[in-house]
């Protein structure tokens, strides 16, 4: 009797295999859940400080932690010993999200910077011109793959304007960049 091998018994025949696509939406839909769980146990506990208020997510920023933006109601500007963390997605495509970040004057942001889609990215970050250039010696986290998060923190303590980009070939010149916009402290 020739011998079966049991996973190729069950398995679907060659005809139907499982698209690419399918396992590339299963693979973002559970980051995007793992995303939003690391999102609650980080801010567990001031969610439940503002829970009686009148606190929507910020227009500028998108969904961050606590949902304080500079300028709103219960917002705590980042400081050396406790960074405000701002969470940023780098794609799907050549695009950070979001693509605006408010901070204030003088402030000390992490950020966790979460890749979305197959492409590898960069997250550097700066004053402007720097950051245009590419110039050595900015912060800049690198070889951010897929699902993957790496933070990076900075102090908003210059003159600014500061501005962020991914520096992978032809990441920059596609659109991956954004703005720091820094409010009076
Ligand atoms: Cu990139």
């Amino acid at each position: 009797m020739t011998p079966v091998d049991p996973v190729a018994s069950v398995a679907p025949p060659r005809s139907t295999p499982i698209p690419g696509w399918m396992i590339l939406l299963i693979a973002v839909t559970a980051l995007a859940l793992s995303t939003a769980a690391l999102a609650v146990s980080l801010v567990g506990m001031s969610s439940l400080r503002f829970s009686g208020m009148m606190s929507g997510p910020g227009m500028m920023g998108g969904s961050q932690p606590g949902g304080s933006q500079p300028g709103e109601t219960g917002f705590v500007a980042g400081t050396s010993a406790a960074p405000r963390v701002v969470q940023v997605t780098a794609g799907p495509g050549l695009a950070f999200y979001p693509s605006t970040i408010p901070v204030v004057r003088g402030e000390t942001v992490t950020f966790l910077v979460t890749t979305m889609g197959p492409s590898t990215h960069e997250f550097m970050v700066g004053p402007a011109d720097a950051v245009a250039a590419d110039a050595a010696g900015t912060a800049e986290v690198s070889d951010i793959g897929m699902m993957q998060t790496k933070a990076l923190t900075t102090t908003f303590d210059g003159p600014g304007p500061y501005a962020f980009a991914c520096h992978v070939p032809g990441h920059y010149e596609a659109g991956m960049r954004g703005a720091i916009a820094v409010l009076p402290a």
